[in-house]
């Protein structure tokens, strides 16, 4: 049986991928790990441990994977693109310095390690269709930057001490649990909510730029398939392109005012979000992940638009 800590546990996909880890392992085996001021509440306190496990703080999660015999880590700690590139040092410290911490406390204790890259490892010169999993990577974000340090890093503490690290480069995770914050991608989150409350939604990214997508249930999986995939059949580690689909802003525009025919959109293009946007691919090749893992997404833009505003609309009115 796994004893699983989970660093970031109130964050967006963390909330969600608690509970599920929790379903699958039981939920005295995996540890909420949070920081102070981001303490887990109802269920996500009441369903297993929690502690305080600060990824700048080695010797906390040294003690916090000790008294739990913790053999597998997943590393969620770290700050979006946009407000990244708003306090670079900032991320630079909980992104790299943070995973150096993870890693050591990994290495000395044995310790599976995930810690998600991301679409934003890739950059400008990066071919923008159907990216190969391994092509350029020359991000001009600084959370490109500690995204593709992220990768080279897990390969490295694989490569050089045995490491069991492995990862996935996530697409933009829309849910209807814990909203992001700060992120390029979050427009396709807030257009949900703007559609529910009956607003008219402003969209700070121009008609016609596409960006991979994925729903969280999706995104849940594609982590813990991969944590528990068969390592002999691994050729990659850090970090698998994962995609379910690719849109621009009038494709899901379209998808939601079938179903919410009241619903209105205008563009407010936000410049550092669309230079991002932009510098990002417009949709990845998945096929590594498919035949390495067996990765396959279960949810295509119709389906997920139903699910996310059915499951909104209930969260909204209770
Ligand atoms: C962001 O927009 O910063 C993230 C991501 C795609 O990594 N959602």
């Amino acid at each position: 049986m796994k004893n699983i800590l989970v660093i970031g546990s109130t964050g967006q996909i963390g909330s969600e991928l608690t509970h599920k880890l929790r379903e699958i392992y039981g939920g005295s085996h995996v540890v909420a790990g949070y920081i102070p001021g981001a303490e887990p509440k109802g269920a996500l306190a009441e369903g297993g441990p929690s502690a305080v496990a600060d990824v700048t703080d080695g010797e906390q999660l040294a003690a916090v994977v000790a008294e739990h015999g913790v053999d597998t880590i997943y590393n969620l700690a770290a700050l979006l693109s946009v407000v990244a590139e708003q306090k670079p040092r900032l991320a630079w410290k909980i992104g790299i310095d943070g995973l150096w911490n993870v890693l050591e406390v990994a290495r000395e204790r044995q310790c599976a390690v995930f810690t998600p890259s991301s679409i934003g490892s890739f950059g400008p010169n990066t071919p923008h269709e159907l990216t190969p999993q391994d092509t350029i990577q020359r991000p001009r974000t600084i959370y490109g930057v500690s995204k593709v340090t992220t990768e080279l890093l897990s390969d490295y503490y694989y490569q050089k001490y045995g490491v069991d690290t492995r990862s996935v480069r996530f697409p933009g995770l829309i849910s209807y649990v814990t909203p992001p914050g700060g992120g390029t991608t979050d427009y396709a989150v807030d257009i949900f909510y703007a559609a529910v409350r009956g607003e008219r939604f402003v969209c700070p990214i121009a008609e016609g730029t596409r960006m991979d997508m994925m729903y969280m249930p999706d995104g849940l999986r594609a982590a813990i398939s991969l944590m528990e995939a068969d390592p002999t059949r691994l050729r990659h580690r850090n970090g698998f392109n994962v995609t379910a689909m690719s849109f621009a802003p009038e494709n899901i525009y379209a998808q939601i005012k079938r179903r919410v025919p009241t619903f209105e959109m205008e563009y407010r293009v936000d410049p550092l979000k669309q230079a991002i946007a932009e510098s990002w691919p417009d949709s990845l090749d998945d096929s590594c992940a498919r035949e390495e893992w067996g990765w396959r997404p279960e949810y295509g833009i119709a389906a997920m638009t139903r699910d996310m505003l059915e499951k909104l609309t209930a969260r909204l009115a209770s």
